[in-house]
């Protein structure tokens, strides 16, 4: 029987942290309380998506040419919906729009915050019963009045004021972190309410995973591919060869890393020199939460968090992952950055 005493609710949690962000006032905290009602609705379609016809897809494609599936649409809705709703937040960049979604009521334009979402990502796994996510980037407003624009949206990472992701997994997981670590909550689906479960989450010291897309291995450059031999070579003493992990959604990979101890590498391409990974939704807040838990997130040569967006959808290729795993690919990387 679990005692009611040793439970604190996601709500609990930031209101106990509110005085940390005076000048929010508690629209943060109702912020992240949308985009949790948002991830409880998601949740219950996901658990029963192998009951009902919402496999499968919509036969259109999002504005990354990749066809959407019922749940990416509907996961955008309801995020949009809730976040709308909520109107502590004046625009919306998501992976399935190709513009910005300026919210334009009365009291949406009083929103202080924009977000950058993707809303299902990992979306191909479903039908594979494979964990998947929702990836969130939150930042304070630039303009002043009416509805967010796009330069609301194209901030460095530098300026986020809280980044976390969803994992609708084996359970159901909130990670955030507003800049004073990482704090992981857990899904009780039997009252609908997230609870912490991870205090304070950290890289592990000792890390031997590494996640790449071998598949892609010739097209890789030349020191992604020096990094991938070092971490194959035989070596006990520095836990090498490493295990190899990659299960190809980006939220289960970055989270089995965070907690066992990984690097998680999606490089460029001769083809893609930018990779396929997206900055705003997908880079930037994995990376923030990486160095909020001590490690270190960079394209192979830059921190993620320093590069000023330029377009909505851009692409960064991605490093992420314990300290002196990202440091050692770097260290290739600069040595052999030749494709
Ligand atoms: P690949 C999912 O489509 C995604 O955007 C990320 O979640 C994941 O890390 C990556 O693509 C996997 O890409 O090319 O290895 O299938």
């Amino acid at each position: 029987m679990r005692s009611r005493k040793n439970i604190k609710t996601l709500t609990e949690f930031i209101i106990e942290r509110q005085s940390e962000y005076p000048h929010a006032k508690g629209a943060l905290t109702r912020l992240l309380n949308d985009i949790a009602t948002a991830a409880k609705i998601v949740n219950r379609e996901i658990n029963s998506a192998g009951l009902v016809d919402i496999f499968g897809y919509v036969g259109k494609e999002n504005v990354q040419g990749e066809a959407q599936k019922k749940l990416d649409v509907y996961a955008n809705e309801q995020f949009i919906a809730a976040l709308q709703a909520g109107a502590e937040c004046c625009a919306i960049a998501s992976e399935e729009n190709e513009k910005v979604i300026s919210f334009k009521n009365e009291f949406s334009e009083l929103g202080k915050y924009v977000i950058a979402i993707d809303p299902l990502d990992g979306s191909s796994n479903i039908e594979a019963n494979v964990s998947i996510g929702t990836i969130f980037s939150i930042y304070r407003r630039k303009s002043e009045i009416g509805g967010g624009t796009l330069d609301d949206l194209l901030q460095p990472g530098v300026n986020l004021v809280a980044a976390g992701y969803v994992i609708y997994g084996s359970s159901t997981m909130l990670v955030f972190t507003t800049g004073k670590g990482v704090n992981g909550f857990t899904l009780d689906p039997t009252v609908g309410i997230f609870c912490l479960s991870h205090p304070d989450m950290k890289y592990p010291e000792v890390s031997n995973i590494y996640s790449i897309n071998e598949g892609n291995y010739i097209y890789f450059p030349e020191g992604v591919k020096k990094y991938i031999k070092f971490c194959q070579e035989d070596d006990p003493e520095t836990l090498r060869p490493y295990t190899s992990r990659y299960i190809g959604s980006l939220v289960a990979d970055f989270h089995r890393n965070l907690i066992k101890g990984g690097i998680f590498i999606y490089p460029g391409t001769k083809q893609h020199p930018t990779g396929k990974l997206r900055l705003l939704y997908e880079c930037n807040p994995v990376a923030f939460i990486a160095e909020q838990a001590g490690g270190k997130a960079t394209d192979g040569f830059n921190r993620i968090m320093s590069i000023q967006p330029e377009s909505l959808h851009q692409r960064a290729p991605l490093f992420v992952g314990p300290k002196k795993m990202v440091e050692k690919a770097e260290e290739l990387m600069r040595d052999f950055s030749a494709f």
